[in-house]
């Protein structure tokens, strides 16, 4: 069987003191270059919007961080700016072992849908092309780490199984942002779609 490990969104921002930090997103690095080697493949996904993104706070007159807005494709969480092209915080973390991915995955870029997973935007239409790089490999059994395991990594693990993907997540090797128990229902959601939780 053909394994994957989609190491998701481990870059500056989502670790302490970057822009949208997540408790602990810089404990998981060592674990993450560990579990590589164990992999026919791995593909990193890398959050990268451009200035002005519809879903920073900043771009919707009145609104704060974590407020919630109605966009043409579904209710829509808002961030602080964070993962702006090419700026410091949207780099990997700096001890992430990069050399080993064959894909990056860049998503977010579209100024006007936000893209929690890997596979599609928030649309749930607009691909971002991964499901074709898999399928082409013959990846049959697909392994999630990375940040952060309600948002992106929960999106991304939905869409993996629900595209035909045997799926795991390696919560440990995870760290939630965990947004009005938004943990416990992604948990739940995962398991719904048949995600193992290991
Ligand atoms: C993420 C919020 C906004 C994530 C990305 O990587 O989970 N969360 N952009
Ligand atoms: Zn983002």
């Amino acid at each position: 069987m053909k394994t994957a490990l989609l190491v998701i969104d481990v870059q500056n921002d989502f670790c302490p003191a970057g822009a949208l930090a997540v408790a602990g997103g810089n404990e998981i690095v060592s674990d993450i270059n560990q579990e590589m080697k164990r992999y026919d493949c791995i593909v990193l996904t890398q959050d990268w919007h451009p200035k002005g993104h519809s879903s920073f706070a900043i771009s919707h007159q009145g609104k704060n961080p974590l407020d919630v807005v109605k966009m043409p494709y579904g209710d829509q969480v808002l961030w602080p700016e964070h993962c702006i092209q090419g700026s410091k915080g949207a780099e990997f973390h700096c001890k992430l072992d990069t050399d080993r991915a064959s894909a990056v995955i860049r998503k977010g870029s579209n100024p006007l849908i936000d893209s929690y997973s890997a596979f599609f935007e928030n649309d749930r239409r607009t691909t971002t092309g991964l499901d074709g790089y898999f399928k082409t490999l013959g990846i049959k059994e697909i392994y999630l780490v990375g940040l952060a395991t309600d948002f992106c990594v929960n999106y991304s693990a939905q869409d993996a199984a629900k595209l035909g993907y045997t799926v795991s997540v390696f919560e440990g090797m995870c760290r939630a942002i965990d947004l009005n128990g938004s943990l416990e229902l992604a948990r739940n959601e995962m398991r719904d779609c048949g995600v193992e939780l290991i």
